[in-house]
């Protein structure tokens, strides 16, 4: 902005203030100043908004379906990618108002659970830096993810209507509303299209969300005859739909609502790319050319039924054959999987999915029918063909529809597509081992760190003079010319000291919690899941707790470790372990003996715009997930990207990140996968209980009173999954005790290392400058060129 543009900035959003508020500029509120700077902004997105749709409607586009979009805040994102961030900061500052307290007006918008939401954010992102044609379609929920407290250490869950007060970023497009016929009931799909601007390019994308309205806004012939409460209630019904994001992650909800709200977002986007179609390509009634243009995305297996439903279309509405339609589909569709957790793959029941759509479940008969006649042509049995049933026990499998049906299926870390072809899907793959590649994972470096991580941001345009690293995260490679240097050394670890400042006063102002500004911040932030393992991170803290108590002048670096994440409502053990790291917080933070050097604390609500503050902050990054169960992490990438080593087991994409980085400049802890698969039927978690007193000592607390649980009995379900185990499973299904000894050494490692100012500094350089890689602009490029072969014109 030169200072022509500034002056017209500042005169429109005064302007916009007046007229939305009706106030004198002293007279108006946060919200208002929020408000009318949505509002200016917003301006200034429309014409290039227009001039990207228009320019890509003659273009291959890739259409990214997903049940979940994680966006968090756009107000400063916004500013960032328009490239007027600090001028505008300025310019509010010269009318005084605070820019910050602007900032923290807004809600995040919290669409999505956790990392395959956050996930398609970061995509949406890249693509629009990268120039790639690419929609995003989902869901616009009335309720995003539950707002998160503690009561006496328990996780209470809380609505989050963040749109109560409206939502200044999307437009409401009432003309381009569908309607989605279910069996039972028709409702309206409204779009609400939010702008996705490119960094500094010009370019901008659009989010389609739906919106699930009554079909007739009121009967009002109901209405005349005194039936009040059924059009109230059918009006519900239609809502309904769109109310509330499912809070689960990994569990399956299984719910009718839930696959009425999957068919509706794809029912709406399948009707929209069709109407649209028809429309710009008149001549082409049988849409031979459908594919050139379109190609879907299915962000899991959450959208999968948009497979049917394109057939559907195809078939009943624009009078194409079955296998016309589905030729079509085969080259349109290509499918993610996120996870290899058996507990998150969906099946659904045959009747939820007939209550749904009875014509889509007919259609997915007629599939699996066509897939069992060319496997039996192939020579295979039926018992054979068991694996591969689409249909089968009364189920419908939505990852084989989409394997059978898509063009390509993707893992999302190396390790990751490796166990998809060996294990979780490797009867798919000796039949199509063609579809299946590996696209790891990657972050937005714009919201992760231009706009997160100012000062780290400043820094390394001034080392690299220039800031070319925001459009090519590889240039970051050249900062390891400074890996000797003392100077800029020592200035990495004063901008870290700088956002652990920051960190530690946001945590006292919201968690109430003082903490030592210079301890190592050992940070571990994710949902919570068994898995993930949390409760080794606990448990070793109680063991420094005893150690400590021991011997209060042993030689250990005061450590702050903290914790942030949510448990899904009907999980109750990934509860008891936000209550267990709460306890073992309450006590230590009040011991007197312990307290100068160990601190625990556990963010309430940690979400998008907290992430921010904590990423930038952290010293140690904590990965600790067994081996082969997480299928990739993006925020182990987010505290890289940040400057933090990572103590990580060999799992997702930590391995790609020690392989980049180098593991010197990390810590590696815990067994491999093969190692795990070897030990699988011997496994003894009580021989190692019973035989290392440190890991006795610790798991005993669970339930020799030391702590307490308020007779909720979680504590003992801990202690049961660990060593004793009810159900006649296996003890300690994650290695929790087998992983623990080397978990404790890598710790050790970590409290000493830290010492050496220099050292870690240069583990921490080491990091960012091999971060890279872990660009979702990189992510988006590889699923242009391989999967979608649509061009990034910067490449
Ligand atoms: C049906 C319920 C449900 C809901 C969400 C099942 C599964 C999910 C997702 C697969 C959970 C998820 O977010 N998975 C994460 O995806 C990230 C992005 O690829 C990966 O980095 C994480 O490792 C993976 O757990």
């Amino acid at each position: 902005m030169d200072k022509l543009e500034k002056n017209k900035f500042t005169e429109d959003y005064i302007e916009n203030l007046q007229r939305i508020t009706l106030k004198n500029f002293d007279d108006t509120s946060e919200k208002d100043k929020y408000d009318a700077l949505c509002d200016t902004i917003m301006e200034r997105i429309n014409q290039e908004w227009r001039f990207s749709k228009n320019k890509s409607r003659y273009e291959r586009t890739a259409y990214y379906f997903s049940a979940e979009f994680l966006i968090g805040r756009s107000l400063g994102n916004n500013l960032i990618n328009l490239g007027i961030y600090d001028q505008v900061k300025d310019l509010l500052d010269e009318l005084g108002i605070d820019f910050e307290a602007i900032e923290d007006y807004e809600d995040d918008a919290a669409l999505g659970n956790g990392g395959l939401g956050r996930l398609a954010a970061c995509f949406m992102d890249s693509a629009a830096t990268q120039d790639i044609n690419m929609y995003g379609y989902g869901v616009r929920y009335r309720e995003g993810l539950f707002k998160q407290s503690f009561e006496n250490g328990f996780q209470v869950e809380k609505g989050d209507s963040w749109i109560k007060d409206g939502d200044g970023w999307s437009i409401r497009v009432d003309s381009d509303s569908r309607i989605v016929k279910f069996k039972d009931q028709q409702v309206k799909a409204v779009p609400f299209d939010m702008p996705v601007v490119g960094y500094k390019n010009g370019k901008v994308n659009t989010l389609r969300l739906w919106q699930a309205e009554p079909f007739e806004e009121f009967e009002f012939e109901r209405f005349n005859n005194f039936e009040y409460d059924a059009a109230v209630a059918k009006k519900n019904r239609a809502e309904d739909i769109t109310r509330v994001l499912y809070p689960n992650d990994i569990q399956r909800a299984g719910r009718l609502l839930r696959l009425k709200q999957q068919y509706f977002f794809v029912s709406a986007s399948i009707q929209d790319l069709v109407a649209k179609y028809k429309r710009y390509f008149s001549d082409d009634l049988r849409f031979k050319n459908f594919h050139k243009y379109h190609v879907i995305q299915l962000n899991d297996t959450h959208p999968n039924i948009a497979i049917a439903e394109l057939i559907r279309v195809l078939v009943d509405e624009n009078g194409l054959e079955f296998e016309e339609a589905l030729d079509i589909a085969k080259k349109v569709f290509a499918f993610t999987n996120h996870t290899v957790l058996q507990e998150a793959l969906e099946k659904w029941p045959i009747d939820i999915v007939e209550e749904v759509s009875p014509r889509c479940l007919e259609i997915i008969y007629k599939i699996n029918d066509m897939l069992v006649k060319s496997f039996k042509e192939k020579g295979l049995t039926e018992t054979e063909i068991d694996p591969y049933r689409i249909v089968i026990y009364d189920q419908v499998h939505m990852a084989n529809l989409a394997i059978y049906v898509g063009f390509s299926v993707n893992g999302v870390a190396a390790l990751h597509t490796e166990i998809l072809k060996d294990d979780t899907f490797s009867h798919w793959y000796k039949i199509f081992p063609n579809k299946f590649n590996n696209k790891t994972n990657g972050i937005t470096p714009r919201r992760w760190l231009v706009y997160a991580n100012r000062p780290l941001s400043s820094f390394i345009t001034e080392k690299l003079g220039n800031d070319n690293w925001k459009y090519n995260l590889d240039e970051l490679k050249a900062l390891e010319k400074f890996v000797d240097d003392e100077s800029t050394l020592n200035e990495l670890w004063n901008i870290k000291q700088v956002n652990k400042n920051r960190l530690a006063s946001y945590i006292l102002e919201h968690e109430g919690i003082k903490i030592n500004p210079e301890s190592i911040f050992d940070i571990q932030v994710k949902r919570i899941h068994e898995y993930k393992r949390q409760h080794l991170n606990v448990l070793h803290i109680i063991y420094l707790y005893h150690q400590l108590k021991k011997n209060p002048y042993m030689d250990f670096y005061p450590t702050t470790f903290i914790f942030g994440g949510k448990a899904a409502p009907g999980y109750f053990r990934a509860k008891g372990i936000i209550k267990l790291a709460n306890e073992v917080a309450r006590v230590v933070n009040n011991d007197p003996d312990v307290n100068k050097k160990l601190k625990v604390v556990f963010v309430e609500n940690f979400r998008v715009s907290y992430g921010e503050k904590i990423y930038p902050a952290a010293d140690v990054s904590e990965q600790i997930s067994t081996a082969g169960k997480e299928a990739s992490g993006t925020g182990n990438m987010k505290f890289m990207l940040n400057g933090a080593p990572t103590l990580g087991t060999l799992d997702g994409a930590n391995i790609e990140i020690f392989d980049h980085a180098g593991e010197e400049n990390n810590y590696r802890f815990g067994a491999t996968v093969e190692q795990l698969n070897e030990i699988e039927s011997s496994y003894n978690p009580r021989g190692i209980y019973q035989t290392n007193k440190d890991i006795k000592d610790a798991v005993d607390a669970l339930v020799n009173g030391e702590l307490d649980d308020n007779n909720s009995y979680m504590f003992l379900d801990i202690y049961n999954e660990l060593i004793n185990p009810q159900d006649g499973s296996r003890a300690d299904r994650y290695f929790v005790l087998k992983d623990f000894q080397d978990y404790k050494n890598a710790h050790e490692k970590i409290n000493k290392d830290y010492r050496d100012k220099l050292e870690w500094s240069r583990k921490c350089l080491m990091n960012i400058a091999n971060a890279g890689y872990f660009s979702s602009d990189r992510t988006i490029i590889d699923y242009a060129d391989d999967i979608w072969k649509i061009d990034s014109p910067n490449y």
